[in-house]
């Protein structure tokens, strides 16, 4: 049994997330976490919400709330939305916990001793117009390094560059879109990230495994240009974490806090003393996780998360973690994804353009959002999601392939044996190159799992799925019975076993509807199957069962053509 350790990327506080975000770092996580609960691995899946900077300051203004209640709500919110997406996380948390409190203030001191951190008198943005500083992605202008229009003030979306504000050419507020800027003193803390570029060079060049979109992104800022730059850790707000060594003050940082990309990677760490205290656990129950001093060193720990946050965690955080000397846990397998368009154009929060997740459960089921993301997930590039080809899959792969089979089979079983597994019957030919190509398929999903190839992954689960529904049709128990009913109870007493093996390969993607199906066939054998002949002997002649209610409905064309004039016109931000 391996110990794992998987955290998403924290979804922002500042409103509802789209289907974009989520399958960029969150589902693909709950996949794997269930993955590997479900082959019997002990699993740690950690995510939270990211609540300090601009962004919730500005949401919480918005919406005429002191930013704390804001922030304490819209955490409910999206834990509460989390929940019915399936999402199984161990432990949901809040950067803005004292935990985190604590954590990122003792990574700031064991920075400090290190000598890893400069005060420097920096030159900020500060807007007339809106009275007040403007942080890095509340300025907008012309990326330095690729001429995209519209970067922002701490990373170009289009080249993945990471930015200081003032690198910006011809920048504005996006807060008013005024351009009556001043540039003012003002004093911060900077990381000395260049002093550790060899470190990191290193530590990267070992993680032979990890995925060319990944170490081409860390690469690419470690070699290119001036290399690897020192960056601000502490910002002028209000909201966030107050800049101290530790528990000490830290003279000339009063009133300031630290930049939310500092504290909020350190929160993965936190989040894990935020479960040891919900749980009445000790210290050493979330830091044999994180500590390699304290176990940790046999965990495996994988990060998920999309392609723009790549920089954060494979250079900015190990730099925390490796600049504080001490034992802390790294990263080894970091998966990244490419961005989900959303029928012709972007998903985007600001426009309210796409679907958002508390929509998509207005409408459908969770397991049909989770099954469409995650078989489209964008990984070796950008995805796109279409009305069509969302019915398109649901119908076919979900009500006529998996669908189509549970009830078959049963509805046929209830008819001619009853409502309980039959007896009789031995397996042939047939069922013997089932079960060898089942064997065969089921090892190549869990390589593809292993490897967190999602989308092949699901291409594997499908073919399973299409492999029990070729072998229904060309067995034909239903032709059968009227000559050797004894063969035909065999046929289905191999199909009802079936359901549970499906039940049991398909939960890390369709939770919900595996759950039905082990209560439709009153089990609660959820057996990993190591030997798929055994497998598909687990349920035994005279085993009762009840037949499901529809697994999964078809999307109507009246159903898409609602849906997707429904959503044309954007959300009311
Ligand atoms: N909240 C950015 C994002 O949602 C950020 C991730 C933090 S991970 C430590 O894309
Ligand atoms: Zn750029």
């Amino acid at each position: 049994m391996a110990r794992i350790l998987i955290t998403s990327a924290l979804p922002y506080i500042n409103g509802i997330k789209h289907l974009g975000n989520l399958v960029g770092s969150q589902l693909p996580a709950d996949l794997y976490a269930r993955y590997n609960r479900g082959r019997g691995h002990e699993v740690m899946f950690l995510c939270a919400t990211d609540e300090h900077g601009t962004p919730a300051e500005l949401a919480a203004a918005k919406a005429g709330k002191p930013v704390a209640d804001y922030c304490a709500e819209m955490h409910e919110v999206q834990a509460d939305i989390a929940k019915r997406f399936g999402l199984s996380f161990d432990h949901y948390g809040r950067s803005s916990s004292p935990q985190n409190h604590a954590l990122t203030q003792h990574f700031a001191g064991k920075l400090e001793e290190a000598g890893l951190i400069t005060e420097v008198s920096e030159k900020q943005v500060y807007s007339n117009a809106d009275g007040r500083f403007l942080p890095d992605r509340y300025i907008e202008g012309t990326c330095p390094n690729c001429g995209f229009e519209k970067a922002r003030g701490d990373q170009c979306e289009e080249c993945t560059k990471q930015l200081d504000p003032t690198d910006l050419i011809n920048p504005r507020s996006a807060i008013s879109g005024s351009t009556d800027l001043e540039v003012r003193e003002t004093k911060h803390l900077f990381l000395r990230q260049s002093a550790m570029r060899d470190q990191l060079d290193q530590w990267i060049d070992s993680k032979t495994d990890w995925p060319v979109l990944t170490t081409s992104i860390a690469k690419k800022w470690l070699h290119d240009g001036d290399g690897l730059q020192d960056r601000g850790i502490t910002r002028d707000l209000d909201w966030g974490i107050a800049v101290k060594k530790g528990t000490e003050d830290w003279p000339g940082m009063e009133g300031k806090v630290f930049y939310v990309w500092f504290d909020a990677p350190i929160e993965y760490i936190a989040a894990a003393g935020e479960w040891a205290e919900a749980h009445g656990k000790s210290d050493a129950d979330w830091e044999r996780w994180w500590r390699t001093d304290k176990g940790a060193d046999n965990v495996k720990y994988v990060q998920f998360m999309g392609k723009d946050n790549v920089p954060f965690h494979t250079l900015s955080f190990p730099a925390t973690l490796l600049g504080s000397g001490e034992p802390w846990k790294m990263v080894d397998h970091l998966k990244s994804f490419n961005y989900l368009n959303y029928d012709g154009g972007q998903f985007s929060t600001s426009q309210g353009r796409g679907v958002f997740m508390d929509q998509a459960l207005e409408i459908l089921p969770s397991d049909y959002w989770r099954w469409w993301l995650l078989s489209h997930a964008p990984e070796s590039s950008d995805a796109e999601f279409t009305w069509e080809n969302f019915q398109q899959s649901v119908n076919k792969d979900l009500a006529d392939v998996l669908g189509n089979f549970v009830s078959r089979i049963t509805k046929f079983c209830r008819s001619k044996f009853g409502e309980q597994v039959p007896e009789g019957g031995a397996w042939g030919e047939q069922e013997q190159a089932l079960i060898e190509e089942l064997s065969t398929r089921i090892g190549a999903y869990e390589r593809h799992m292993e490897a967190m190839e999602v989308r092949k992954s699901a291409q594997e689960l499908r073919a399973i799925w299409v492999a029990g529904n070729e072998y229904l049709q060309s067995a034909a128990p239903w032709s059968v019975f009227k000559e050797d009913p004894e063969r035909a109870a065999g046929q289905v007493r191999l199909g009802l076993n079936l359901i549970r093996l499906y039940a049991v390969l398909s939960a890390p993607f369709i939770p919900d509807a595996s759950d039905r199906l082990f209560e439709a066939l009153g089990t609660e054998d959820r057996d990993w199957p190591e030997d798929v002949a055994a497998a598909l002997a687990a349920l035994p002649a005279g085993h009762a069962f009840t037949v499901p209610e529809v697994l999964f409905a078809k999307i109507t064309d009246e159903q898409r053509e609602e849906w997707q004039a429904r959503f044309a016109g954007g959300r009311d931000a």
